[in-house]
């Protein structure tokens, strides 16, 4: 470690503690990352090398950029990743909502799609996509994709994935109806409620358990059928009992969005995962139709 130097702690995740850091050879700052060697006995976590891996191959303007990984004699793993400024929970909790307007949500949707569309077209899910895992450059308006702990290629062989990734309030329908197999649209799905929430300001779907968490998606997305959703019946946990519920129009909800944006949330929000939208499609978008790009 004698390469860098580190700094205060900047964030805490599930897997590491970030801290602020400095490039004694280019003087530049950095992030650092430290995985928590401790509770691994037995070396470096699987799901870090995974992460390595993963973020070794992603060249992308919209995924944050891993430059260095340094690990001791003690199994100790450093992993030092470009620097940014605040998440975008952070962001969204202290900037005034004047910030948040309908261009620059326009504008973060279409960056954090055109990350996503990279990590699928090369086969990876990201599978834990929230306002915290979207860091910011605020000198710009940049968004980049954090977090690939529990990324996953998703190749060969398909299916038998672990059910229980993303965080609850972003975790899409099918994988809370137990479904033994799920792929990019999980991505898609958590996109949409950071969409929502960007216009909302809160989250769209704040369940307390996973019944809970269907059961505020239903609410509003109605309650799937055969018709609507092929195959949804014979899911695990679908016979839990559920009221009829209609489908809303989204644009109670989100009265801060122009229709073709609530109409683009709609299809990323389709409960059936293979009928929601793609990352790549949804950037095709009429929503995206207009050329208004705001660095403001
Ligand atoms: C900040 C974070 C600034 N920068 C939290 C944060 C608050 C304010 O997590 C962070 C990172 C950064 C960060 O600047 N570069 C990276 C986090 C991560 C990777 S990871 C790279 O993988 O999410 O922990």
């Amino acid at each position: 470690m004698e390469k860098y130097q580190m700094g205060e702690v900047i964030g805490r995740g599930a897997h590491g503690v970030v801290h602020r850091g400095l490039d004694l050879k280019t003087n530049q700052t950095v992030a650092i990352k430290k995985t928590h060697s401790k509770h691994y006995k037995y070396g470096i976590p699987s799901t870090t090398i995974r992460q390595i891996s993963l973020l070794k191959e992603m060249e992308h303007d919209n995924i944050v950029k891993l430059l260095d990984v340094i690990s001791n004699i003690n199994n100790e793993c450093y992993i030092i990743f470009e620097l940014l400024d605040l998440d975008l929970k952070k962001f969204m909790e202290i900037y005034p909502e004047e910030s948040m307007d309908k261009h620059r949500i326009k504008n973060f949707l279409r960056q954090i799609l055109s990350g996503v569309s990279y990590c699928h077209k090369r086969r990876i899910l990201h599978r834990d996509l929230k306002p915290s895992n979207l860091l910011l450059d605020l000198n710009g308006y940049r968004v980049k994709i954090a977090d690939f702990e529990w990324a996953k290629k998703f190749d060969i062989p398909f299916g038998g994935h672990t059910p229980e990734v993303v965080t609850l309030s972003y975790r899409p329908p099918e994988i809370l109806l137990g479904s033994p197999v799920y792929s990019t649209p999980v991505d898609v799905w958590s996109v949409g409620c950071i969409f929502a929430e960007m216009a909302m300001r809160r989250p769209l779907f704040d369940g307390r358990s996973k019944i809970g968490q269907l059961t505020k998606i239903f609410r509003i997305m109605g309650k799937p059928n055969e018709k609507t959703w092929p195959g949804v019946s014979s899911l695990p946990y679908y016979q839990t009992y559920f009221p009829k519920w209609i489908p809303k129009n989204l644009v109670e909800f989100v009265p801060n969005l122009e229709l073709a944006g609530v109409d683009l949330l709609s299809e990323m929000l389709c409960l059936d995962p293979a009928r929601r939208i793609s990352a790549h499609d949804a950037l095709e978008h009429a929503y995206f139709n207009d050329d208004y790009d705001d660095v403001h």
